[in-house]
């Protein structure tokens, strides 16, 4: 009986253990990174006008502070997919632990998940505009930045956008 308890006391202790290195474990996914890694990250998205210039151009009106700006861009996760940072087709796992971070020239930032962003998900606007109010953005908003109509609060609306990247959580 002693013995017996000799033998199962350090077989219990090891059992966590030997669960979390079970490969089968992992196949399942709780704590693994989904995108393959193959994939690269970050992925710079390019914003030169070249860039945009085959995207559908969309009006776009969004409140600031009791202001209705009205505003003409692309859609940012159209321009992703062109770009080859998100794909065009539903979003599976591997690409569920990216996000978009998007750098203004003041040092503002944003994030969004590309799941947010994905029509069959989280399908909201966001959108890439160089015009309000019929004229080209002004140095303090421009020449790009971001407005999410369908946020309650402007505060994702980023002015003077300098960069975008989709990265893999780490
Ligand atoms: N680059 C940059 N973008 C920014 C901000 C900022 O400080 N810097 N402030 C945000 C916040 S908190 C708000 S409410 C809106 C205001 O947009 P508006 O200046 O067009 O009113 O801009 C957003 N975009
Ligand atoms: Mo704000």
């Amino acid at each position: 009986m002693v013995r017996a308890r000799h033998l199962l006391l350090p077989l219990l202790l090891c059992l966590p253990l030997a669960h979390a290195q079970d490969p089968g474990d992992h196949a399942h996914g709780a704590h693994q990174r989904a995108s393959s890694p193959s994939d690269p990250s970050p992925v710079v998205v390019s914003l030169a006008p070249a860039a945009r210039a085959a995207l559908t151009r969309h009006t776009v009106e969004a409140e600031a502070h009791g202001r209705t700006l009205r505003c003409e861009g692309v859609s940012l996760p159209a321009l992703l997919q062109v770009s080859g940072a998100m794909p065009d087709t539903p979003l599976r796992g591997a690409h569920l632990d990216r996000y978009v971070l998007v750098t203004a020239r003041d040092g503002y930032r944003a994030v969004f998940s590309l799941g947010e962003l994905d029509a069959t998900l989280g399908n909201r606007g966001v959108y890439l505009v160089d015009r309000c109010d019929d004229a080209p953005l002004d140095a303090a908003s421009g020449p790009l930045r971001l407005l999410v109509p369908d946020d309650a609060r402007p505060a994702r609306g980023v002015r003077q956008v300098e960069g975008i990247t989709v990265v893999a959580a780490p």
